[in-house]
């Protein structure tokens, strides 16, 4: 096995030669070498908007809106008011999967759309909208629609909001909202999650108070169901006796929304796309939340314990134990199956808002290091570990949540703190969440480089050489190209489930599988074989 011996400030130099000095000095910002981490989180600049012409791996603000955090949903009608291009794209692309049971709605595989036209930008598409909704009502009954505006939408002004209020009044029993999540609103998909909490917390949380059944009542917040790792994950849950309530969103009903204050304790799966409503169901309902991570079987030990060890119940305590006595053979004999293969062996890691920090526990798990990570569009404290509570105003009688700032600000955490003074802070009164970091959870001298593109992805590649590159569809050839095996974090390309214990099973054999496959030996470039090609294929 090579051993390749790289001094992470070269490597960082490296990546940022080639920019124009002042693109260079943005994206020093963004790459840190990780250091001092008992003492001082280190500093990475983070959710700011991406140098135009640098080709970034993030997506849009209607991708984390309606793809990411209303896709999921199977029995509300997403219509998207926008050209067809937008609702194509996205149509189908996430592999968030559904089980409707024999008579539940599944509105998944459909794809609802306006189609705009030229002649609606120009004259407006609002009284088109109308009839859309319209026509689904009358063709699916659904309980709810939600309504999601792309790009031209915004520019051209159409007021859905006021179009989704009618519809709602004309309808009568079916609950019609709007997102103004135009794919510029913000700068990444970040800024569609927050617009998508605040209106399901707005609109559907707490419309339902018909009693639900369970002793420990929790929601899951920030799981999305891709591959079915929400199965998973609902199959040790009912094996421990804890009643899920409602998913947000993988796999989710308008009824698992709207009933959702009902739960004890909400357990946060994806901090990153959902702190939003966790935070005000514990303003609103006194709702407290955890944050756990069913990513890697000994996390997905860990917060069994703590959900268990919130309830305060000695059953519940003893019956998770033995869940996990019960599910970890099978996972310990994989490991010991596959380890003497992967042990040593290096990992990259570039994926969303938090993936990047949970697969970290799976590789471990076989013994794999991971040399570099980040994430897209994480916000600092997802590197960092911390998250100073907004300053939410909610109405206690109404539904009224004082909008708090869409584009997070990137310099919220400025003057950086030290955890000595982050106590200091929490003793004066300032309250903190704090939750594992990406950052504090990487080793001394690796690199965390924050909304990597096309290029760094490559030169990184070339320089470190890991064994395995884990990323998105956009990554995943030309990686591959570089005869570096490529998994996508994102959709597990055809895999899945990851989560839970059988999930760890699948993701050990399927790195294993990856990591240990001579194929790779045996891709050669044309110039590789024939180095007189070389002034043809290389040009730089
Ligand atoms: S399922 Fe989640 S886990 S929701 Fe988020 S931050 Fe995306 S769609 Mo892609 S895979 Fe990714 Fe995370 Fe949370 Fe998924 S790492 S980028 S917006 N994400
Ligand atoms: C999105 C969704 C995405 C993209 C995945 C990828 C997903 O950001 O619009 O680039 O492979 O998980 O489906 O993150």
């Amino acid at each position: 096995k090579k051993m390749v011996q790289w001094d992470p400030a070269d490597v960082k130099a490296e990546l940022i030669k080639k920019y124009p000095p002042k693109v260079a000095r943005k994206r020093a910002k963004q790459i840190m070498i990780n250091e001092a981490l008992e003492n001082e989180t280190p500093e990475i600049t983070a959710n700011v908007r991406t140098t135009p012409g640098i080709i970034t791996m993030r997506g849009c603000t209607y991708a984390g809106c309606k793809g990411v955090i209303m896709g999921p949903t199977r029995d509300i009608v997403n219509l998207v008011h926008g050209p067809i291009g937008c609702s194509f794209y996205a149509w189908l692309t996430r592999r968030n999967q559904t089980d409707a049971g024999p008579d539940g709605d599944n509105f998944i595989n459909y794809c609802f759309s306006t189609d705009m036209q030229e002649q609606d930008i120009i004259f407006g598409g609002e009284k088109k909208l109308a009839a859309a909704v319209q026509e689904i009502y009358d063709l699916m009954h659904p309980k709810s629609i939600a309504i999601f505006a792309t790009c031209p939408v915004g520019l051209i002004g159409d007021d859905i909001h006021t179009v989704a209020k009618n519809m709602k009044d004309k309808l009568g029993d079916c609950n019609v909202y709007a997102f103004s999540c135009e794919g510029y609103k913000g700068v990444s998909q970040s800024a569609g999650h927050h617009i998508a909490n605040n209106q399901v917390f707005r609109h559907i949380v707490g419309e339902n108070d018909t009693p639900t059944e369970g002793e420990f009542k929790i929601n899951l917040l920030g799981e999305y169901n891709i591959g079915g790792d929400g199965f998973e994950i609902d199959r040790i849950f009912k094996k421990c006796g804890i009643t899920n309530i409602a998913t947000f969103s993988g796999n989710s009903t308008y009824d698992q929304f709207a009933t959702a204050h009902q739960a004890d304790l909400n357990a946060v799966m994806c901090h990153r796309s959902i702190n939003y409503v966790a935070d005000m169901l514990e303003t609103k309902f006194g709702i407290p939340w955890i944050k756990v991570n069913f990513i890697g079987a000994n996390a997905t030990a860990k917060s069994l314990r703590k959900i268990a060890a919130y309830f305060e119940d000695q059953a519940l305590i003893d019956r998770v134990e033995a869940v996990i006595k019960e599910e970890m053979p099978e996972v310990e004999t994989a490991v010991a199956d596959i380890r003497s293969r992967t042990e040593g062996k290096t990992a990259m890691l570039f994926v969303g808002g938090s993936r990047a920090h949970h697969y970290q526990e799976l590789f471990k798990e076989v013994g794999m290091k991971i040399i570099s990570a980040g994430y897209e569009f994480a916000h600092r404290d997802d590197y960092e570990g911390r998250q100073v509570l907004p300053n939410l105003k909610v109405d206690a009688d109404s539904r009224n949540i004082e909008e708090i700032e869409v584009e997070a600000d990137a310099t919220r955490f400025k003057p950086r703190k030290t955890p000595v003074q982050l106590v200091a802070l929490e003793d004066a009164g300032v309250k903190f969440k704090h939750y594992d970091g990406l950052a504090p959870d990487m080793e001394e001298g690796t690199l965390i480089i924050d909304d990597l593109n096309q290029y760094e992805a490559e030169k990184l590649v070339e320089i470190m050489k890991p064994d395995i590159f884990c990323a998105g569809i956009k990554e995943k050839f030309s990686i591959m190209k570089l005869g570096v095996p490529m998994k996508q974090l994102h959709s597990y390309d055809s895999g899945g489930p990851y989560a839970g214990f059988q999930g760890a099973i699948n993701f050990y054999h399927e790195i294993d599988r990856l990591t240990s496959s001579k194929v790779w030996t045996y891709l050669k470039a044309p110039w590789q074989e024939s180095p007189e090609l070389t002034a043809a294929y290389v040009w730089e």
